[in-house]
């Protein structure tokens, strides 16, 4: 792996001090190559409690060691708080960064979190979670220290390793159409290892059915001139009529 494909690191604590330096452009900055690159990156100072995290990891595992799985809620529900919180946060600061009018993402917060148990690898199987990139918006995932996430960037798999309490954050399909795929959506899987592993999957999806189409502030000229020369020469066949939803880059 080339150092250049390790996973960027986002420190966020300019959006939680007082922005003396405009740390925060500089944050921003930070999320946009971050998001172009990768798809994904490693939030740092993001604001979500690391003892909080490290309860609620603990709880799951104890949740799923437990032969009736009563629920440890008071604890999750928190960690869910902090996420959507946490989630609000980098939707305002991907907007920024696209450059979007200010609060443009702000309703794509229908949030969804899942808690996941993965069994040891056999000499059968290891794959904990197969190849796929996410439907969301935005996903953040809080893991516990066992490792195995994996994320393909220019044809290798780079870790995505724990660590520090950080957050891993990663840019869904939603948010790749928005941006007409200025902002990758990566394929990412988890590989099982010696031992149990506890993940925290946070998903900001967009709210009940919703048309999701390139944002006009991403179309390229030339499709711009696609569309007015649908207007100037008329294609005879109205499949020819060239659309957002079948131009792809
Ligand atoms: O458990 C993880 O670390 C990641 C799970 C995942 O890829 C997903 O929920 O989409």
């Amino acid at each position: 792996m080339a150092a250049s494909d390790a996973l960027p690191v986002v420190d966020l604590a300019p959006f939680f001090t007082e922005d003396v330096k405009g740390g925060t452009a500089g944050a921003t900055e930070a999320v946009r190559q971050a998001c172009q690159t990768h798809g994904f990156f490693r939030a740092v100072n993001h604001g979500v409690p690391i003892d909080l995290m490290a309860r609620a990891l603990e709880l799951s595992a104890a949740f799923f060691a437990l032969p009736d799985r009563r629920r440890p809620r008071e604890t999750v529900e928190e960690c869910y708080s902090k996420f959507t919180e946490l989630g609000l946060l980098i939707q305002k600061i991907l907007n920024e960064c696209m450059g979007l009018p200010p609060g443009l993402l702000k309703d794509y917060n229908d949030d969804l979190m899942i808690v996941r148990r993965y069994l040891p690898a056999t000499e059968e199987e290891s794959t904990g979670f197969s190849t796929h990139e996410d439907a969301s918006c935005i996903t953040l995932i809080c893991q516990d220290d066992v490792g195995g996430l994996e994320v393909l960037k220019d044809g290798h798999w780079v870790p995505a390793e724990p660590g520090g309490g950080s957050i891993i954050v990663n840019i869904g399909d939603v948010i790749k159409v928005l941006s007409n795929s200025k902002l990758k959506s990566a394929t990412h899987q988890v590989v099982s290892k010696a031992a149990h592993r506890h993940s925290l999957s946070f998903f900001s999806n967009p709210h009940g059915d919703r048309w999701v189409e390139p944002l006009p502030e991403f179309l390229y000229k030339e499709y711009q001139g696609l569309l007015v020369r649908n207007k100037t020469h008329p294609p005879a066949r109205h499949e020819d009529v060239v659309n957002i939803t079948r131009y792809a880059i």
